[in-house]
């Protein structure tokens, strides 16, 4: 049995929801609201001390870090692949997948934090807030969440995260160039671990990025009109109207 510990608006767990829905896997689902600190409940932090989602539990066996999932589910799950079979087609697809892990995801973070968690976060009780803060294990996710609780991200703070959101779009406008999809001519991995990003984009109105990019705009449509990613992604408008999602 698969068991998938997620939050509906997390990338990370967007890219390891993407992938099952791919492949048309079962899986049972755990919510955790991060904007309640569930990731920091001891159950949790048992299966992942990081206290990050998604943890992805397969036969009992625990699973963390979401590209390292995906690549885990396309070993033990091949019927339908999602990695190309050239080993060049196949580096450049991972040069994508590590490029979302480690540079995609922290940029698109304090952006997102700015539109959807900075100002629930400042209504809540500030003791209580500062309380579950200090809990929080890793010393940058700390820090992030600190500021949103308190002086709050400003422009200042946003702008080398735009500058790399800018720079990530317009790498995609240039693979794109070369293939429909990002690691070329079939739908793969990269795309899956791109596509969340791309989203947030839209959602926290930076789809001008997006927009300035034809061929991105382009794949961006074909990317989201799959059964899938309608199946994984929630629909437009929900980070609003599900304030403690
Ligand atoms: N490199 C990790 C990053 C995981 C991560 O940053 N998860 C975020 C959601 S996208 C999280 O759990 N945040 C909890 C928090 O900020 O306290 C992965 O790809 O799985």
């Amino acid at each position: 049995m698969i068991e998938l510990h997620h939050s509906t608006h997390s990338t990370c767990s967007q890219k390891v929801r993407l992938c099952l829905a791919e492949k048309g896997l079962a899986w049972t689902g755990h919510h955790l609201n991060l904007r309640r600190f569930d990731q920091l409940r001891p159950e949790f932090l048992a299966l992942n001390p990081a206290g990050l989602v998604p943890v992805l539990l397969d036969g009992g066996r625990v699973h963390t870090e979401s590209r390292l999932i995906n690549e885990y589910l396309e070993d033990a799950y091949p019927q339908v692949r999602l990695t190309p079979t050239d080993p060049y087609v196949r580096a450049r697809m991972r040069q994508w997948t590590r490029y979302a892990d480690a540079v995609a995801t922290e940029a698109i973070k304090l952006p997102s934090f700015a539109k959807n968690i900075q100002p629930e976060l400042q209504r809540l009780p500030r003791d209580e807030v500062q309380a579950m803060i200090a809990r929080i294990p890793d010393a940058r996710v700390r820090a992030r969440w600190h500021k949103a609780a308190t002086a709050g991200v400003t422009a200042e703070d946003l702008r080398p995260a735009l500058a790399q959101l800018a720079d990530m779009v317009e790498r995609m406008d240039r693979a794109l160039a070369e293939g429909p999809w990002l690691a070329g001519a079939g739908y793969s991995l990269a795309d899956i671990d791109i596509a969340p990003f791309v989203q947030r984009l839209v959602r926290i109105e930076l789809f001008h990025l997006v927009e300035a990019r034809p061929r991105v705009a382009d794949w961006y449509a074909r990317v989201s009109a799959r059964p899938a990613y309608r199946a994984a992604m929630p629909p437009a408008g929900s980070e609003g109207s599900q304030p403690v999602a």
